[in-house]
C-alpha cells in the first residue's frame, strides 16, 4: 500500500529549503533512513523517514520551499496509519532510552566500616549522660545484633523526624580525622613487604641523586626532591600491585602521575631496565639526545609519558572526562568494558586550582567509578602550609563527599593503630581533629619530644598513653600515606567501588627521610641541592647499600639483575602486563572521505546565502554518510548547539547520556527534539569550556590511549577558546591531540551585537604560538571543506600529530565557486581570488581573510573603477602557515649564506606582482604583520585593534576602519606614501565616506 512521507514540525521556522534530496525513486529505504535536508537561514537538518519502503514517487526538488505538513515522497510497502507509526516509533524510542533507575549499588567495605563505636566523654553541655550513653548503647547493639545496614537505616529515619521537626543537626559533610578504614576491615597486602621497602629506598634514593647529580652540572636545572618523598609510597603500591598496563590482551589503567613527583617514575624505570644511568645523568638536559624531561610531557618522551601534567589543575580535570569518555567508547559500542581505570595522583596544594576540583561533581553525576583520585596531603604547596589554620584533608572531604565521591582517608600509619584502640574515651581522637595542619607540619619538622609536648602533652590522659614510649617511638608514629599497609587496603578499596568515583586522601610528610635539609620544612619544595652529610644521612634513613665513597659521589643505586628485588619488581610489573607509564599507539588509521562528499561546498551558492558556519555544520552531517569516519565523529558543544545551527544533531546521532533519557522532551514532537541516551554520539556539555575541551583532548588523544582513531570537533565561541582556555590547548600540542577546534561567530565585527567580551580579534594570535596547532581563517565554503578534508587526511588518515584550528562566522552571505587549482594556495595560507587588469597603471596586492575578505573585495572593485588602481586580490587563508614557512625558509637561507637563496611560499606568490601590500582582517594587526618580513613589498596592515563593543557589523567596521571604505582610503593614502600617486585622491576618498582624522586610535577607545 502506498504511503506518505511529510515534513515533520520543524519548530519556529514557516518554510525552508530543500537543500539535497538524499533519496531517488526506485531507491528501498528503512525507517529513520534521511529523505532530504531542508535549510533555514541559520541550520541544516535532515528528515528520516518514519516508514520503510520503496520510493516510488518524489514530490519535491531542491530549492522547493516546504512547511510542516508538505509532502515529499510517497514509499510503496509503508504501513498504513503514518501519523500512528510516527508515534509508535516515538513511544518505541523513549522505551529503549528509559533506564530503569537502579539501586545504588553499596560499596562493600564502607557498609562494614561502623564497627567502633564508643561512649563519648561525657561534658559539661550533656544535660543527662546516663541518657546520652544508652542512646550509644542501643547504637552499638543494633550494629552487632542487626549489622550496619539496619544501623544506618534507623539513624537516617531519626534523621529525617528531626529535620521534619525543624531541629539543627550538625554538619555531616566530615568524618572524624581518623582512617575511613578501620584496621579490622583492612585487605592485607600480599606483597613481600621485606622487598617493597628495599626497592621503595633504592627508588627515593635514585630519584634524589639524579635531581642532585643534575644540580652538580649547574644549579640552573632545577628539579624536586621533596614531592617525591612524600609520595613515595603511594606510587609504589600502584606500581607493585594495581595499574595493569596495555598490551595485546588489556587497554591499561591510565595513570596521571603528579607533574613534580617524575623522578620518582624515571627511578623506578631505570631498576626496571627501561632508563640507563647515562639517561638518568641526563634529567633536565633535552636539547641533545637521551635527556628526560623534567616532567611529564609526552611531546618531548613520546614512548614514555602519556598525560602532561604539571601545569597544576589541568590533570585531575582533564582526567576526569578521560574517565567520561572511556565510559562513552563503552556506551557507544566501541571499546570493551574491561574494568580498566583512571588513577590521577595530585598535590593537596594543586587542589586550590579551579579546575582540579571544578568538575568533581561531574565525575559523581556521571557515576564514574572507573576514576580514583589520589590527593598526597603533605600539608605544603610551594611557599607553606596548604591549609594552616585548618585541615585540608577535613576540607576535601567536605567537597568530595558533598558532590558524591566515595572518600576513603588515609591518614594515620600502622603505629597508630594500637594508641587509637587504647583510646576508649575519644580523647586522641578529639585532639586529631583540634589540631591545624600548621601544626601537624611543625610536629613533622621537630622530632618525638615536641610532638609528646605539644600534641600528647595538651591532656593528662594522652600523655598518660605515651608514657611508655620513647621520643624515638613517638617519632615513627607514622603517616598513613607513608604505610603500605593502609595504603594498599585503600586502593584495594577503592578498585572494589561500584557506582562512583573515589578519592584516596593520603597524610604524608613533604620531604619525607629528608630530615634537617628538608622534612616538612616550608623550604621543602626547592630543595634539590643535598649536602654530603644530608646525604649520608639520606642513606642512613633508608639503608640503601652504598658506601660513603659511594654516597659523596652521589651514585645510583640498582641491584644486580638476579638479586630478588630486582626480579620482584620485575615480576610484579609482568604480572600487571607490562611496564607503566608507556606510551603507544596501535590505531587503525581513518580512511579520508571521497572528495565527492565536499564537491558541493566547490560550487557557487548564487544568490544562496550562508555563514561558514552552516557550510561547516552541512559538511558534518555529509560526513555522517560516510561509514568510515561517522562512527569516530565526536561532535563537542558547551551548551552553543543552537547558535551554530546544530540541533538537528540532536535527534540525528543523540546526545551523550550514560543514564539515557528519563523523560519525555519538551519538544519530542519537533524534528530536532532534545533526544538523550546512552549511546548518543553528541558531547553536550554544558557550560563549561574547560570541560569541553579536557573531552575534546581525551577524544583527540584516544588514538594513543585507547588504540582507537577518533575525530573530535569541538565548537565554541572562538572568544572563550584559546583565551579561555589557552594552557588546555598548550597540553594539547604537548600530548599529540588530533583533532578540529573550531573557533565560532569569529572575527571582532563579524559577531556584531555581542560586544567587548565577546568579539574576537586575536585567537589566531594565540593559535599561533602553538608550534603543531596548524590554524585558519577561511572566508568561503569550498576554503573551509578543502580545510576540512585535507585535516580529516592529515590529522587521522596520515596521523601526523597536529591539530586544527578553524574560524567559523556567523555571517551570512553568498560563495563563489572555488577558482580552478586553487586547493594548493589555500592549504598553503594564500592563494589568488581574483585579479583586476582594467587600467593597468597602478596595482596593489590586496589581502583578506575571514569576512574582511569580502570588504576587501568590494573595494578593490571601487579602487578599480573609480580610481584606476588595480588589484591583486589574495584570500589569505592562514597568515599563521604563511608565517611559520617564511620563518623556516628565511632561517635556511641565512644558515647558506653560500647557496641560491630558496623563496619562501609567500614570495613566490607575489615575486612578479607589483605594488604594496595592504593586508586586512578582523583580527588584531599582528595577526596579517606576522608576514610582514618576508616580502620586500611596503606594506600596511589594517585590523580591529581595541575592545570590541557592540554595534551593527556596519558600524563596527567603520569604527575598527576595516570596511571598504576605509580599505579604498587608507591604500589610496599608502599609494600616495610610496608615492606611486599623488595625495588628492586620498583626501578626496577620506572627505567622500566621512573618515574623521581626528579620532584616537580605537585601541585607546
Ligand atoms: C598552574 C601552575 N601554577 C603554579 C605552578 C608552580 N608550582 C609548582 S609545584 C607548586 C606547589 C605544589 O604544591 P602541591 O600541589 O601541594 O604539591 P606537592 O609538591 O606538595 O606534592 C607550585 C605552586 C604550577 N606548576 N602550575
Ligand atoms: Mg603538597
Amino acid at each position: 500500500m502506498a504511503q506518505n512521507i511529510s515534513v515533520p514540525d520543524i519548530g519556529d521556522f514557516e518554510s525552508v529549503e530543500i537543500i539535497e534530496i538524499l533519496v531517488k525513486v526506485g531507491d528501498q529505504i528503512n525507517t529513520n533512513d534521511p529523505v532530504v535536508t531542508l535549510e533555514s537561514d541559520k541550520s541544516s537538518v535532515e528528515v528520516p523517514s518514519l516508514i520503510s519502503g520503496k520510493v516510488i514517487k518524489l514530490n519535491v526538488k531542491v530549492g522547493d520551499k516546504v512547511a510542516k505538513g508538505s509532502l515529499l515522497a510517497t514509499l510503496d510497502g509503508g504501513l498504513s496509519d503514518v501519523d500512528k507509526k510516527e508515534k509508535n516509533i516515538k513511544k518505541q524510542i523513549l522505551k529503549e532510552e528509559k533506564i530503569v533507575e537502579k539501586k545504588e549499588i553499596e560499596n562493600i567495605n564502607l557498609d562494614k566500616v561502623v564497627k567502633k563505636v564508643f561512649v563519648p566523654l561525657s561534658s559539661k553541655d550533656d544535660l543527662d549522660p546516663i541518657e546520652t550513653k544508652e542512646w550509644v548503647e542501643s547504637l552499638n547493639a543494633i550494629i552487632e545484633n542487626d549489622g550496619p545496614s539496619r544501623a544506618s537505616y534507623l539513624l537516617n529515619k531519626v534523621i529525617d523526624v528531626a529535620y521534619t521537626a525543624g531541629l539543627v543537626l550538625p554538619d555531616t559533610r566530615t568524618t572524624p580525622y581518623i582512617n575511613t578504614i578501620p584496621p579490622e576491615l583492612e585487605v592485607k597486602s600480599p606483597g613481600n613487604q621485606n622487598i617493597e621497602k628495599k626497592i621503595r629506598a633504592y627508588i627515593r634514593w635514585n630519584a634524589a641523586a639524579m635531581v642532585v647529580r643534575a644540580n652538580k652540572i649547574s644549579s640552573e636545572l632545577g628539579g624536586h626532591i621533596g614531592t617525591f618523598a612524600s609520595a613515595a609510597t603511594l606510587y609504589d603500591v600502584g606500581m607493585n600491585h594495581f595499574w595493569r598496563a596495555k598490551n595485546k590482551n588489556f587497554g591499561g589503567d591510565l595513570i596521571y602521575f603528579q607533574g613534580h613527583s617524575a623522578p620518582g617514575m624515571y627511578a623506578r624505570a631505570f631498576l626496571e631496565g627501561r632508563l640507563t644511568e647515562k639517561q638518568l645523568n641526563r634529567f633536565r638536559q633535552e636539547v641533545d639526545a637521551d635527556g628526560l624531561s623534567s616532567y611529564p610531557h609526552p611531546w618531548l618522551m613520546p614512548k614514555f609519558w602519556q598525560f602532561p601534567t604539571v601545569s597544576m589543575g589541568l590533570g585531575p580535570i582533564m582526567a576526569i572526562y578521560q574517565a567520561r569518555f572511556l565510559k562513552y567508547l563503552i556506551n557507544r559500542g566501541l571499546l570493551k568494558d574491561e574494568g580498566r581505570k583512571i588513577w590521577v595522583f595530585i598535590g593537596d596544594g594543586e587542589t586550590d586550582e579551579p579546575e582540579s576540583l571544578g568538575a568533581i561533581s561531574l565525575a559523581a553525576r556521571e557515576k564514574l567509578d572507573n576514576l580514583i583520585f589520589v590527593v598526597n596531603c603533605n600539608l605544603q604547596r610551594l611557599d607553606g602550609p596548604v591549609r594552616g589554620n585548618g585541615k585540608i584533608i577535613q576540607e576535601l572531604e567536605g567537597s568530595f563527599r558533598g558532590a558524591g565521591w566515595n572518600v576513603l582517608k588515609v591518614i594515620w600509619g600502622s603505629y597508630w593503630d594500637p594508641l587509637l584502640k587504647a583510646d576508649k574515651t575519644g580523647l586522641l581522637m578529639k585532639r586529631m581533629n583540634e589540631v591545624v595542619d600548621g601544626e601537624y607540619q611543625a610536629m613533622k619538622a621537630k622530632g618525638g619530644a615536641y610532638v609528646r609536648d605539644k600534641f600528647f602533652g595538651k591532656y593528662p590522659e594522652l600523655t598518660e598513653l605515651v608514657s611508655s614510649m620513647t621520643d624515638n617511638d613517638i617519632w615513627k608514629l607514622n603517616r598513613g600515606g607513608h604505610d603500605p599497609h593502609k595504603v594498599y587496603a585503600a586502593y584495594h578499596a577503592a578498585m572494589q567501588h561500584k557506582g562512583s568515583p573515589t578519592v584516596v586522601i593520603a597524610k604524608t610528610v613533604k620531604g619525607y627521610g629528608m630530615g634537617k635539609s628538608g622534612e616538612s620544612m616550608n623550604t621543602t619544595h626547592q630543595q634539590k641541592k643535598l649536602d654530603e652529610k644530608d646525604l649520608l644521612y639520606y642513606r642512613d634513613r633508608f639503608n640503601v647499600p652504598l658506601t660513603d665513597a659511594q654516597v659523596k659521589n652521589i651514585e645510583y643505586y640498582k641491584p644486580a639483575e638476579n638479586s630478588e628485588e630486582i626480579k620482584y619488581l620485575k615480576e610484579r610489573r609482568k604480572q600487571l602486563g607490562g611496564f607503566i607509564p608507556e606510551r603507544s599507539s596501535l590505531a587503525k588509521p581513518i580512511k579520508a572521505p571521497p572528495r565527492d562528499i565536499f564537491e558541493s561546498f566547490m560550487k557557487s551558492t548564487g544568490e544562496k546565502e550562508m555563514s561558514t558556519t552552516m557550510a561547516l555544520v552541512r559538511m558534518l552531517t555529509n560526513l555522517l554518510r560516510d561509514k568510515n569516519v561517522a562512527p569516530r565523529l565526536v561532535p563537542i558543544i558547551p551548551d552553543e548547539a543552537r547558535t551554530f545551527g546544530m540541533e538537528g544533531f540532536f535527534r540525528k546521532i543523540g546526545i551523550y547520556a550514560h543514564e539515557g533519557q528519563k523523560y519525555e522532551p519538551e519538544d519530542s514532537e519537533q524534528l530536532s527534539s532534545y533526544k538523550e541516551t546512552k549511546s548518543g554520539q553528541v558531547l553536550e556539555e554544558g557550560i563549561t569550556e574547560a570541560g569541553a575541551m579536557s573531552s575534546w583532548i581525551a577524544a583527540a588523544t584516544a588514538y594513543t590511549n585507547h588504540d582507537l582513531e577518533m575525530i573530535p570537533v569541538y565548537i565554541f565561541y572562538s572568544m572563550f577558546g584559546f583565551q579561555r582556555v589557552g594552557d588546555f590547548a598548550w597540553a594539547a600540542g604537548d600530548a599529540q591531540a588530533r583533532g578540529f577546534l573550531i573557533g565560532a561567530t569569529a572575527g571582532r565585527t563579524t559577531l556584531a551585537g555581542e560586544g567587548l567580551q565577546h568579539q574576537d580579534g586575536h585567537s589566531h594570535i594565540l593559535a599561533s604560538m602553538i608550534p603543531n596547532c596548524v590554524s585558519y581563517d577561511p572566508t568561503f565554503s569550498y576554503e573551509m571543506a578543502v580545510i576540512f578534508r585535507e585535516g580529516l587526511r592529515r590529522m587521522h588518515e596520515k596521523n601526523e600529530n597536529i591539530f586544527y584550528y578553524i574560524t567559523a562566522m556567523n555571517e551570512n552571505y553568498s560563495h563563489p565557486e572555488k577558482p580552478k587549482g586553487a586547493d594548493e594556495g589555500i592549504l598553503k595560507g594564500m592563494y589568488l581570488f581574483r585579479e583586476y587588469k582594467n587600467k593597468g597603471k597602478i596595482k596593489i596586492q590586496l589581502m583578506g581573510s575571514g569576512t574582511i575578505l569580502r570588504e576587501a573585495i568590494a573595494a578593490a572593485k571601487i579602487l578599480s573603477e573609480e580610481y584606476g588602481v588595480d588589484s591583486d586580490i589574495w584570500s589569505i587563508t592562514s597568515f599563521n602557515e604563511l608565517r611559520k614557512d617564511g620563518m623556516e625558509v628565511e632561517r635556511k637561507n641565512l644558515l647558506n649564506p653560500d647557496r641560491k637563496k630558496e623563496k619562501s611560499y609567500i614570495e613566490e606568490c607575489l615575486d612578479k606582482r607589483d605594488g604594496p601590500v595592504i593586508a586586512v582582517t578582523d583580527y588584531v594587526r599582528s595577526f596579517s604583520d606576522q608576514i610582514r618580513p618576508y616580502t620586500s613589498k611596503p606594506f600596511y596592515s589594517l585590523g580591529t585593534d581595541g575592545f570590541g563593543r557592540s554595534d551593527t557589523r556596519k558600524n563596527l567596521r567603520k569604527f575598527f576602519e576595516v570596511d571598504k571604505e576605509h580599505i579604498i582610503a587608507y591604500t589610496l593614502s599608502a599609494l600616495a606614501q610610496e608615492q606611486l600617486i599623488g595625495s588628492g585622491d586620498a583626501e578626496k576618498a577620506i572627505k567622500k565616506y566621512n573618515i574623521d582624522k581626528n579620532k584616537a586610535f580605537p585601541t585607546k577607545l
